[in-house]
C-alpha cells in the first residue's frame, strides 16, 4: 500500500480545515468564519484500497505578534518540513495577493514538492481568477 504525507498550508481563514474535513469525509477539524481557529497539528486520514493519505491541518498563517502566534506559526512550519507534499490552499473569493505568492515561493524553497488549491471557489466571482500564478 502506497501512503504519504499532506501538509495543508495558507492564509488564516483560508479554508484549509473545510478542505481536509471534505478530503477525508469527516469532521475532523474546527470551521469557523473567524481566522485563526486552527491552534495546533490535526491529523486527517484518508484510507482507501490502495492508498492512505495523512493530511496534516495547520494553523493559519497570520501575522501578529503575540506567542500564541509564534507558537502557532512555529508549528505550521515544521509540519510544512515534514511530510511529502504541501497543499498550499489560497482564498479564491478573498483573492490571491502579493503575500500569498510571497509565502508561497518560501514554502517552495523547503525542496517539497508544492500543489496549490484555490479555495472559495463557489463564491469567487469569475473575473477575480488569478491571473497571476
Ligand atoms: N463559500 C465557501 N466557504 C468556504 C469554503 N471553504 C471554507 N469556507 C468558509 O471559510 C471560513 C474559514 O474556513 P476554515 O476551514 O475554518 O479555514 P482555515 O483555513 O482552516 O482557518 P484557520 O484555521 O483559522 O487558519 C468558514 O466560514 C468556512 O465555512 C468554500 O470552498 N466555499
Ligand atoms: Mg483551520
Amino acid at each position: 500500500m502506497k501512503s504519504g504525507t499532506v501538509a495543508v498550508i495558507g492564509r488564516a481563514n483560508a479554508g484549509k480545515s473545510t478542505l481536509i474535513n471534505v478530503l477525508v469525509g469527516e469532521k475532523i477539524a474546527i470551521v469557523s468564519p473567524k481566522p485563526q481557529t486552527t491552534r495546533e497539528r490535526i491529523l486527517g486520514i484518508l484510507t482507501e484500497k490502495d492508498y492512505q493519505v495523512v493530511f496534516e491541518d495547520t494553523p493559519g498563517i497570520y501575522k501578529a505578534n503575540n506567542r500564541l502566534n509564534d507558537f502557532m506559526q512555529r508549528q505550521t512550519n515544521d509540519t510544512a518540513r515534514d511530510v511529502d507534499l504541501i497543499l498550499f490552499v489560497i482564498d479564491g473569493h478573498a483573492g490571491v495577493k502579493e503575500e500569498d505568492l510571497e509565502t508561497l515561493k518560501r514554502f517552495e524553497k523547503g525542496g517539497i514538492p508544492v500543489l496549490l488549491a484555490l479555495s472559495k471557489t463557489d463564491i469567487m466571482p469569475a473575473e477575480k481568477f488569478p491571473k497571476n500564478l
